[in-house]
């Protein structure tokens, strides 16, 4: 029989879990916005500028070698993470980054008269780029609807997705919702139009297995920093032939084959898209990252997410005056639990849960319009990984009371 997961077991591993925060122990429930780093995480960055610091793809000596070696090791773990190959995963900044080298090297897919379909639910970072790629080229920007929970309205996305349709831009999992979209569902209607799928993946690829053949999607982004990775890291997957067709983004040092005075030849995938000096230390990095999910188990991360966001889900029927922003079911939702309360501004409820130690995000979630449907500025939003404990919910509910108790003084 296979044994539950137990958060308390991983906490030991991530030193920053034991901060104390306004005379109390941290409740760190911000992993939406980023996650924290194991040990493991850490000291692979302070191995790599202690005894093999180089770049890469460039020397003979040994600590080149090495530092090569291991660069090029952590994207053959980033490429079997997500079903792919090496090729395929090009090391960029973030997911936001990834997106952008998408956007600008589908321009010229696209012409006037073609549609771009995406979600309402988009992070601005798989909204700015479509927008702005449709400005360009005079191509309409469509937008699937989703009900008041935030599930994608499949009827209406077949009276929007048609054969004018080039591409389809959406997210795995909403950072505001929780909501995971139908993605099959979506590929199988736009498959015989010969869409592009573009996948954002930054709020699924750190919580459950992604695999980018059974999904069929031709893009997936994402960052390391969610993933208890370092900052300043992202990965684009793209299929080997559409990366090939697409122009690079940056020109410059180890993108090319050859260069003359005259003219310049691309190199072989994936470096065609990584000009200059990489992200050494951080790529190594989330290799390490990477090796510590797997230890762990996706499918642990998971169903441990799972079940703690259907008790914090039970928990806050308890609270009144909290209305919860997306489902209230447990179905198709990953671990993210946006709100507001009736009386309350969210910038508040942050700032209180703070005197007790307690980290949430608030404000628009970098989803504006999103938001804003929802005829609020700004939600508090509470977002869950797989160190985090029922006491912690506990924690951070009884705290949610002690805010409305507060401002029922005055
Ligand atoms: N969302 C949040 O608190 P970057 O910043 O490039 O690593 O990731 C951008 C991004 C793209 N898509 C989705 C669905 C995201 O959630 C994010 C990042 C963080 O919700 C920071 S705004």
């Amino acid at each position: 029989m296979k044994t539950k997961f137990d958060p308390n077991k991983v906490r030991k591993d991530f030193p920053v879990l034991d901060r104390v925060v306004n005379k109390n122990k941290l409740v760190y429930l911000d992993n939406a916005a980023t996650s924290q780093k194991p040990k493991s995480v850490i000291d692979s960055l302070t191995q790599y500028y202690s005894s093999y610091n180089s770049n890469v793809h460039r020397g003979v000596h040994t600590l080149s070698v090495e530092a090569t070696e291991a660069y090029e090791n952590a994207r053959v773990k980033l490429a079997e993470f997500i079903g792919s190959i090496p090729e395929e995963v090009i090391w960029t900044r973030n997911t936001s980054e990834s997106i952008n080298i998408v956007a600008y090297g589908l321009k010229n897919k696209v012409s006037a008269g073609d549609n771009i379909v995406i979600s309402r639910m988009e992070h601005h970072s798989n909204l700015v780029p479509w927008q702005q790629l449709c400005n360009q080229t005079g191509a309409s920007l469509r937008y699937l609807e989703h009900n008041l929970e935030g599930r994608i309205d499949l009827i209406d996305a077949k009276t929007k997705i048609d054969a004018k349709t080039k591409i389809i831009a959406i997210t795995h999992m909403s950072n505001v919702l929780g909501v995971i979209n139908p993605i099959k569902e979506i590929r199988e209607m736009s498959k015989k139009f010969g869409t592009y799928l573009v996948l954002d993946g930054a709020q699924s690829v750190p919580h459950f297995k992604v695999n980018v053949n059974d999904l069929d999607c031709d893009f997936l982004s994402f960052s390391a920093h969610k993933m208890l990775g370092p900052t300043g890291i992202g990965l684009l997957y793209g299929k080997e032939e559409l990366l090939n067709e697409m122009p690079p983004f940056y020109f410059g040092g180890d993108m090319i084959s050859e260069v003359s005075y005259e003219s310049a030849k691309w190199n072989d995938l994936p470096y065609k898209f990584e000009a200059g000096t990489p992200n050494i230390a951080d790529a190594i990095a989330t290799g390490t990252a990477v090796d510590y999910l797997n230890s762990v188990g996706m499918d642990n991360v998971f169903e441990h997410e799972e079940d703690i966001t259907k008790y914090a889900l039970e928990k806050f029927k308890e609270l009144d005056g909290y209305n919860i922003i997306g489902p209230t079911d447990e179905d198709a939702r990953g671990g993210v639990i946006s709100f507001t309360h009736d009386k309350i501004h969210p910038h508040d409820i942050g700032e209180i849960l703070d005197k007790f130690g307690i980290a949430i995000r608030t404000g628009h979630h970098c989803a504006m319009p999103l938001v804003r449907s929802y005829e609020i500025v700004a939600a508090a939003r509470a977002s869950f990984y797989l160190y985090n404990t029922k006491e912690e919910i506990d924690l951070f509910v009884d705290a949610l009371g002690e805010v409305v108790a507060y401002f029922d003084k005055f």
